[in-house]
């Protein structure tokens, strides 16, 4: 943890224009709670920072698909995610905001103190326009043919069929989304932040002083910094965001990408009026989790905006995760292929940390890693439930029975016992060196060990066999179990915080820190502990199904939606589909019914009787039409009275989504009666 005197750790500020969902969790959060609450434990003077990042196109194309202002698209979405990172236990010092006025203040002073020492260039390019809406159009506002592939409905930025990215200029045929008419170019004015200029000492303080880095993250900055670096836009025409601080500037605000990462340090102001001293001294480690998408802005243009500044510190590390995807699916908001965070704390309350762990045991930290709800199962089952919960489990409720759950007096250790609890150290200092380069998983792993090495002390010393004959082992057992149990206490605090709290309310202990790690006295002899409960329980296959149900309904309605198609139903049993009695019948006379405009009274021949049929077709077709029409009807549907006439049964008939209505019919005339199935 070398010399620093304080660390300042910040976690991406995600978009606030959904809710946050698991691949958030996995990516970035869950890994830099982990380390926060370790660097606490450890005494360390530490920051956790985050908010919402609440500018940007994401936020104002979501205001218009819903019509509604990008203001109620940030206090929507900035509620529910901070609300649902708490719930997760993210212990964020400040939970901040970019549409707080001190961070727009903040954002400005940064981009004047930049413009005014000349670290810009100002430039002049054409841009599209969107005329009937007087204004330009970001990349995301334009619709055209993909170059590539063909797909007419790709973005500016990006075919979402082909994954290739594009410029608006590329695209063939573009159009505006607001207007939906042919945008034309127009020149605009905007300021650059001069990457090319950066390139030495980046290269130096990257390559050569940073090769600890994660390869992943050291990968991308190696491949941007070897085809060389350009100047970037930092500004937009767009009226959603910081404006431009400059006189002239109208319609123009700071790109997103220059005022979020802005957002750490406006967000660190807010909190504490020592904020200075986490951002401007060499003694502070400031700490970046992102995810992959981000780590161009936070290993690239966010250290070339702070060294341009000059009075910033630099990061020290950034640890990017690659991406989870559910069910062999990619993530996706617009697809609403995700588990949501705020629907998971209702459908598993009190399940946090299995999530937590989930996550943390399958993080995607060297590639792209798979959420699956089987999985999910298991590791709860196999490893929270039957290894940590047992050991745990055993060893409090050995206690409970033997000791009245007081920890018995040990009288002497054996060999076994002392080899035993001489590994703590040593897990001890395998789960640090990993968390402190961070592998979190793998600290994860390591620190389960703990529970693996108590279950194995316990199996083998069978004290339950032995208490008949020999109380006093038994005491030995029980005494260097609970030791064990309270080191876990500890170790796997930062990973499973709800858990070992429940867990030191059984101990009757408080929190302790990391160092006590080892000591083999946490507990003391005649301790009164609690009555022990159980840390965690099994998920059930009812709950496993339930949640792979969801998902299949999602990729019933994304399949349906994708050729604009009513919803696939569920399966039903062929039980269900024989009881519907399903008949031919032809229309003997058909009315309008008065003082409606859909509903139309029919007299229909079913074979077995002659009934009437209310049915909704009047705007579809005229009565002279239908008579002597044979068609298709559900005949035993429940009679239902509309409009004061008794309808029994209903016809059948064909709609496709632009709402075009066709008779079910027979192919050839067919006696009434015929049945359907
Ligand atoms: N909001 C992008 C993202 O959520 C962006 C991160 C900003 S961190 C300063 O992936
Ligand atoms: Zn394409």
């Amino acid at each position: 943890m070398s010399d620093y005197k304080r660390f300042l750790v910040t976690a991406a500020l995600p978009y606030a224009n959904g809710p946050v969902h698991i691949g958030h969790l996995a990516g970035v959060y869950v890994p830099a709670d982990i380390y926060t609450r370790y660097l606490r434990q450890n005494g360390k003077d530490v920051l956790f920072i985050c908010g919402s990042d609440e500018h940007g196109v994401p936020i104002t194309l979501k205001a218009k698909t819903e019509g509604i202002t990008p203001q109620d698209v940030v206090d929507r979405y900035h509620t529910i995610n901070k609300d649902a990172f708490s719930r997760f236990g993210i212990g964020f010092d400040i939970y901040h905001r970019t549409s707080a006025p001190i961070h727009h203040e903040t954002a400005s002073g940064f981009f004047r103190k930049l413009n005014e020492s000349g670290e810009f260039v100002e430039k002049t390019s054409e841009q599209f326009f969107d005329e009937a809406n007087q204004q330009f159009l970001a990349d995301r506002y334009i619709t055209g043919t993909c170059p590539r592939c063909g797909n007419e409905k790709a973005y500016g930025d990006q075919c979402e069929k082909c994954g290739t990215s594009l410029s608006p200029m590329e695209l063939i045929d573009p159009k505006s989304m607001l207007s939906g008419n042919a945008p034309i170019l127009k020149e605009t004015k905007h300021w650059y932040l001069p990457l090319d200029k950066h390139e030495e000492w980046l290269k130096k303080w990257i390559l050569e002083d940073h090769t600890e880095w994660r390869s992943n993250v050291y990968g991308q900055c190696k491949s941007w910094l070897d085809q060389g670096l350009q100047p970037r836009a930092v500004s937009r025409d767009l009226d959603w965001g910081v404006p431009v601080p400059v006189e002239g500037a109208n319609g123009k605000v700071l790109y997103v990408w220059f005022d979020a990462p802005i957002g750490y340090i406006s967000a660190t102001k807010e909190l504490t009026p020592d904020w200075e001293k986490y951002w401007k001294s060499e003694d502070s480690r400031m700490i970046h989790f992102i995810g992959k998408d981000n780590i161009v802005f936070h290993c690239i243009i966010f250290p070339v905006m702070l060294k341009a500044h000059g009075e910033y510190i630099l990061p020290d590390n950034v640890p990017a995760n690659e991406f989870l995807n559910l069910e062999n699916d990619k993530i996706s908001t617009s697809r609403n292929w995700a588990v949501w965070l705020h629907e998971y704390l209702d459908e598993f309350p009190g399940k946090q940390d299995v999530l937590r762990y989930v996550l943390t045991a399958n993080a995607p930290e060297a590639k792209d890693n798979d959420f699956t709800w089987k999985d999910f199962q298991t590791r709860n089952n196999n490893e929270l439930v039957a290894v940590l919960g047992n050991f745990v489990n055993r060893t409090l409720v050995l206690t409970q029975k033997y000791f009245d759950c007081k920890c018995p007096e040990i009288s002497s250790l054996n060999d076994y016992d002392t080899a035993t609890l001489s590994e703590i150290t040593a897990i001890k200092s395998k789960v640090e060196q990993s968390l402190e380069v961070f592998r979190i998983r793998e600290a994860l792993n390591e620190a389960m060990s703990l529970a693996r090495l108590g279950n194995k002390y316990l199996a083998e010393s069978e004290p339950w066999k032995l208490f008949p004959t020999d109380p006093l082992r038994v005491a030995s057992i029980l005494h260097v179990s609970l030791q064990i149990t309270a080191n876990i206490a500890i170790l796997m605090d930062p990973f499973l915080p709800f858990t070992m709290k429940q867990l030191r309310g059984y101990l009757n202990t408080s929190e302790m820190p990391w160092s006590a790690i080892g000591a083999v006295d946490l507990i003391k002899s005649g301790h009164q502990m609690k009555k022990p409960g159980l840390l965690f329980e099994k998920i059930e296959d009812a709950q496993v199904e339930f949640q792979v149900n969801k998902l299949l309904e999602t990729k019933r309605a994304n399949l349906a939606k994708a050729a604009g198609l009513a919803i696939a139903k569920p399966a039903i049993s062929y039980d269900e589909f024989s009881a519907m009695d399903i008949r031919i019948a032809t229309i003997l006379e058909a009315e309008k019914v008065p003082k409606t405009q859909k509903l139309m009274k029919l007299k229909v021949d079913t074979g077995l009787d002659i009934r009437t049929v209310v049915s909704g077709i009047a705007e579809h077709f005229e009565p002279q039409a239908l008579i002597g029409k044979q068609i298709t009807l559900l005949a035993n549907l429940e009679p239902r009275m509309i409009k004061g006439i008794e309808s029994k049964g209903m016809i059948l008939l064909a709609e496709d989504n632009q709402g075009r209505l066709i008779f079910v019919k027979p192919e050839e005339g067919i006696g009434n009666g015929a049945v359907v199935k």
